[in-house]
């Protein structure tokens, strides 16, 4: 089928033609300036000729809609495709370019390797953004990029490749000095060494997939038995899922939290981190609620857990932007458990706080271009809370909720940031992930950041299908989270609807 599909469809290669602007003068400030490029920093919107002239983004929804208004920020031509579910959807048409890569399931679209390079082969595009989800961390479709002469932007398939599998992302932080779960040095070889070290760190463990990854694949074992059941059922399912039924072994901790570093590195060896986001907030390891700074987090903790990711990503010969994730116990100790090798649905919470346009620095530092900032010119200000708006029943155990969305009424004011590709009149396809807005406050402190996210969950409306919107206006007033004492149990002891 590759991308000649529906060729004589009229809107198959409908665009509104090249990006008139940016033509831009030099040396003219942008917002953000103010905060990290120094003074003898050339950042500026000049064309530079290594910068990309055109991108291929290859995903839907609000992550598309954010990397088309980076490109444009950038003066760059933004190409995206779409399924035949998304055909409609307001923002293709703010899109230079857009190509229909197929039908509605994601493994006919979205996920169809041919058909994305050859939209990128039609447009003439010099690199391809995979947002999150669908490609972006998948080694294989990075390597094809780079046969086919388009840039990937993201990590180098060798650092994605490694990093991809947990037991070797364990190797890696272990070599850098960065602390990790008590666990196996290695995947698993048979029952005898699986029960040797349980015995060894103690029961509870936990058995992880090392090609697993955000809760795939995982076990918990109490006891001798619990622990030979769970390997075989771990080893089947990861088996099944990624074709790699090897699993590994880690000390399981009880509820902790769940905090997370964004990392930034360039071609040239320099990686900085921006600081990390508190994840705590989420159900079934989808994410409801992110923030940054982590409230509580002991200054030096904080300290110790930036570097040790920027070390990681250093050891693992890592580029482009990256979150180490880290899971902190009730004393403050933290352990690395993965890197999550793209940017992340959460990312704007880093790019309140620091100011740094994260997705116009992935494609910065893909184009070549060094970092224009040290570690020492960023800065956090204040403080930003996301509530992740999905099209789900959070009365009616998260059922999703897609169809039409008859109102839309979005806040604003002072504070307020809206991610969002929806609009009155949208129709939400059941096919995806039901991510329909990321709602984001942030102010001087948290107190009045909680303030504007209450304010802003207020004046959201939205009619004709089922939003999380009730349940961050409840989060928002619980006492645990106010206080800022939540771990990964929260949503469980909170939320019995
Ligand atoms: C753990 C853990 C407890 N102990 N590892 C889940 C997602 C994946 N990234 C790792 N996860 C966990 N790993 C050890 N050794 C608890 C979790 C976990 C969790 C982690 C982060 C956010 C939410 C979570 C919810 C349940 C379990």
């Amino acid at each position: 089928m590759g991308v000649g599909w529906k060729r004589n469809d009229p809107r198959t290669f409908v665009g509104r033609g090249a990006n008139p602007g940016h033509g831009s003068s030099p040396n003219i400030a942008k917002p953000g300036d103010f905060s990290i490029y120094g003074k003898n920093n050339q950042a500026t919107n000049a064309i530079d000729a290594n910068m990309f002239r055109r991108i291929l983004i290859a995903n839907r929804g609000e992550i598309a809609l954010r990397v088309i208004r980076a490109c444009h920020d950038l003066g760059i031509e933004a190409v995206v495709v779409y399924s035949e579910a998304d055909r409609d959807a307001p923002y293709l048409e703010l899109a230079d370019r857009k190509i229909c890569i197929g039908p509605a399931p994601a493994v006919e679209s979205y996920l169809k390797i041919a058909n994305i390079i050859s939209a990128a082969e039609l447009a003439d595009v010099e690199a391809i953004h995979p947002g999150y989800g669908f490609l972006s961390e998948n080694p294989h479709f990075a390597e094809v990029c780079r046969e086919c002469k388009i840039e990937f932007i993201g990590p180098p398939q060798e650092a994605m490749r490694r990093l991809g599998n947990k037991s070797e992302a364990r190797k890696i932080a272990q070599s850098a000095g960065v602390p990790v779960v008590p666990g196996s040095e290695d995947v698993i070889k048979d029952d005898e060494e699986a029960l040797r070290l349980a015995h060894e760190m103690g029961f509870p463990v936990l058995i992880k997939a090392a090609a697993g990854g955000g809760g795939r694949g995982m076990r918990i074992a109490s006891n001798d038995i619990s622990l030979r059941t769970g390997l075989n059922a771990a080893r089947q399912e990861a088996e099944n899922a990624f074709k790699d039924g090897s699993v590994y072994l880690e000390k399981y901790l009880e509820n902790p939290r769940h905090i997370e570093v964004q990392i930034l590195a360039d071609q040239h060896g320099n990686a900085v981190h921006l600081f990390e986001r508190e994840c705590s907030i989420q159900r079934r390891h989808q994410k409801l609620v992110e923030e940054a700074p982590a409230p509580r987090l002991p200054p030096d903790v904080r300290e110790q857990m930036c570097q040790a990711a920027v070390r990681l990503v250093q050891a693992a010969g890592y580029q482009n932007a990256g979150t180490c994730e880290f899971l902190v116990d009730k004393d403050n100790r933290f352990y690395f458990i993965e890197v999550n090798a793209r940017i992340q649905v959460e990312h704007p919470v880093t790019e309140l706080v620091t100011g740094v346009d994260l997705v116009q620095e992935q494609i910065r530092v893909a184009a070549g271009e060094p970092l224009r900032f040290k570690q020492t010119d960023i800065t956090l200000h204040g403080s930003a809370i996301e509530c992740r708006i999905n099209a789900e029943d959070p009365y009616a155990g998260f059922r999703p909720s897609p169809g039409l969305v008859t109102r839309w009424d979005v806040p604003g004011g002072p504070g307020v940031r809206l991610d969002s590709h929806v609009t009155a009149g949208y129709r939400v396809p059941p096919n995806y992930d039901s991510l329909v807005a990321k709602l984001l406050a942030h102010r001087s402190s948290r107190p009045e950041t909680l303030a504007v996210m209450r304010r802003a969950l207020k004046e959201f409306r939205v009619e004709g299908i089922k939003t999380t919107i009730p349940l961050h206006r409840e989060i928002m007033n619980q006492s645990s989270f106010i206080e800022g004492t939540v771990d990964t149990g929260f949503i469980e002891r909170y939320w019995k609807h």
